[in-house]
């Protein structure tokens, strides 16, 4: 096997702090602190690359990240530890049992898998309705303040923009009592740490990896996973469609900080030999089970194709474009029956209850062009797509709901609005859309135009497209392209709907920016790396990082600097009127205090 590889180390002129809770004694959420120059408080930020960024953690790849969670939920005494099953061939994608996987399996080591002990669900749904607020709800409460108390104070006083009311451990559980949130955290990955889609929170944006049957290995996906989070991926899909899909999933899980999704539907499919006829409940359930078994804490299952949609289709410029939805469309037509997880959404909802996997219901009507956005397919698909989360809140399962895909700016509003009512506002999860078809090499773009705008408009996690979209499977490069273009996608989003605190990591830039401390731009840009090489690329010497300019306008044109003159000017004036104003005033108290 190739040997395993991922970058670790300190984010650029940043440290590793913890902030602890009053109510749970053994949570402890690890933020990112950036430090600043010219005596400015540091800025707290979130932080999801876990461990790998912390230089006092020791990674080893071979025996995955701690079980930070294993405890929290055996405290909770509702789960028990089993046997899981043994891996077969056709796990892997392999044909028959002489196989040989091209992967070593991970060495699980004595962890066996839990699940529910009595079939009850033990899903995050189940203790918010019982008014439990547990450690996961707590550690997402402190995550989402961005540690701003501590970073806002300056002597003692706040400073800056107001500082609204902090998020609590209570209010998590109320947003997902009320399904409007979803804390996902399989109780098999105890690894991850916790982390909250809904749009009363940060907008969550989600990167995609895995590999295909033709190309990239264990070793490049793992690697993936570790650098999309590095760069604030919150949640990793691994979407592998080759050999070897149980052991790569294995080895992402037991090394991920993120909860980890997957599309069952294509694993299913590959132990069938890629033949969708072939398909059945049975070969589905056991993959939902085996990968229950591993920790995935969130699935796509495209249940609400149905048959009758499939005729809505026939007249679109690009058909189905969903894999998964094709899959189903093609499954369905065949036998010309209901689609098959449709009929056993009940059979499914009770798997994931006892594991808690949440559910994304997929868009596999999600329209794949700007000609076939918001047509009558893929509306239809969103109102049954409605009942189904309707089916997952009576089981305890929590839910959310997948959106398109390519849509006009004009029509993204619609879509959004429409979701929240047939819904009941369970979080939207959108792929883009992109606004336009002509992007093709710089999709990344193209899509984040339209995840900017379905973020504002209250779209809870942006899943990201890379520039390779449309051409091929994403590198390593293409990855953090298509992280960073949704970073500032989602945090644009935050801004505009005025979540608690986005602003103040802007608010420290433009004051580094108007006093010219370079490298505090550089540590709290969201690419620290490439702001720091694109200004080295014309002024890298170290006194540059204090120049009162920058090789963009140079030292005469820089509004920056002339804006401080003009600033000291106007000021200056000012001080002479007040004088003026004080003389010629105090002539006017005196007619005044005569007149009394
Ligand atoms: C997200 C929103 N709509 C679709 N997605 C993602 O697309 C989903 O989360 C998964 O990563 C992928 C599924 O693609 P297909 O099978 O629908 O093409
Ligand atoms: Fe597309």
């Amino acid at each position: 096997m190739t040997k395993l590889d991922v970058t670790t180390g300190s984010l650029p002129g940043s440290e590793k702090v913890f902030f602890g809770s009053d109510s749970h004694e053994d949570v402890s959420v690890a933020m990112r602190c950036i430090h600043l120059e010219g005596g400015e408080r540091p800025v707290v930020a979130y932080d999801t690359s876990g461990p790998y960024s912390d230089p006092n953690a020791k990674i080893d790849i071979h025996k995955g990240l701690a079980p930070m969670r294993r405890q929290w939920i055996l405290d909770r005494g509702d789960v028990v530890e089993y046997e899981g099953r043994d891996v077969k061939p056709e796990d892997n994608g392999l044909k028959s049992e002489g196989d040989q996987p091209g992967v070593e399996p991970f060495p699980r080591g004595d962890l066996k898998p839990l699940k529910s002990k009595n079939g009850e669900a033990v899903t995050q749904l189940a203790y918010a309705r019982r008014n439990i607020v547990t450690p996961e709800m707590e550690y997402v409460a402190i995550r989402e303040n961005e540690g701003r108390k501590e970073a806002y104070l300056r002597d003692g006083e706040p400073f800056g923009a107001e500082i609204p009311d902090v998020c609590t451990g209570e209010f998590v559980r109320s947003e997902i009592a009320r399904g409007r949130a979803v804390l996902v955290s399989n109780v098999n990955h105890p690894e991850l740490e916790p982390m909250i889609i809904g749009r009363n929170f940060l907008t969550k944006i989600n990167a995609n990896i895995g590999n295909s049957a033709v190309t990239s290995s264990v070793a490049e996906e793992v690697d993936k996973m570790v650098w999309s989070t590095r760069w604030g991926a919150d949640t990793v899909m691994d979407l592998s469609t080759g050999t070897d899909i149980h052991n790569i999933r294995e080895w992402i899980l037991r090394n991920s900080p993120v909860p980890i999704g997957t599309v069952p539907i294509y694993q299913a499919l590959e132990k069938c030999g890629g033949i969708a006829e072939d398909l059945t409940w049975e070969i589905f359930r056991d993959t939902l089970i085996e990968q229950a078994e591993q920790g995935v804490s969130y699935w796509t299952i495209h249940a609400g194709l149905l048959l009758e949609h499939v005729p809505l289709t026939v007249n679109r410029v690009t058909g189905i474009v969903s894999r998964g939805g094709s899959i189903m469309a093609k499954w369905c037509l065949h036998y010309h029956k209901q689609n098959f997880l449709w009929d056993h959404f009940d059979d499914i909802c009770d798997i994931a209850k006892q594991y808690d996997v949440a559910i994304s219901l997929g868009d596999g009507l999600r329209p794949g062009s700007i000609a076939d956005a918001n047509d009558e397919a893929q509306f239809a698909e969103l109102r049954a797509l409605g009942e189904l989360q309707k089916k997952c809140m009576k089981h305890d399962v929590q839910c959310f709901i997948e959106g398109p895909g390519h849509v006009p700016m004009h029509k993204i509003k619609e879509n959004m609005d429409l979701q929240l009512e047939v819904c009941d506002e369970a979080p939207f999860y959108t792929l883009g859309p992109l606004v336009t078809d002509i992007g093709a090499g710089h999709d990344h773009l193209a899509s984040a135009i339209g995840a900017a705008m379905i973020g504002w408009y209250g779209c809870a996690m942006l899943c990201y497209v890379t520039p390779k979209e449309h051409l091929g499977l994403p590198n390593r490069d293409d990855v953090k392209e298509g992280v960073m273009a949704y970073k500032v996608a989602a945090h644009a989003a935050d801004l505009a709907k005025g979540h608690p605190g986005a602003r103040l990591r802007d608010d420290a830039m433009s004051k580094a920016r108007f006093e010219f401390r370079w490298k505090d731009q550089f540590n709290l840009a969201l690419d620290s790396e490439k702001a720091l090489s694109f200004h080295d690329e014309t002024l890298p010497a170290e006194g540059a990082k204090i120049a009162h300019f920058c090789s963009m306008c140079g030292p005469k044109f820089c509004s920056m600097r002339i804006s401080h003159e003009v600033k000291e000017a106007a000021q200056q004036g000012m001080d002479e009127m007040a004088e003026k104003f004080k003389k010629e005033g105090g002539e006017i108290y005196k007619k005044i205090d005569a007149a009394q």
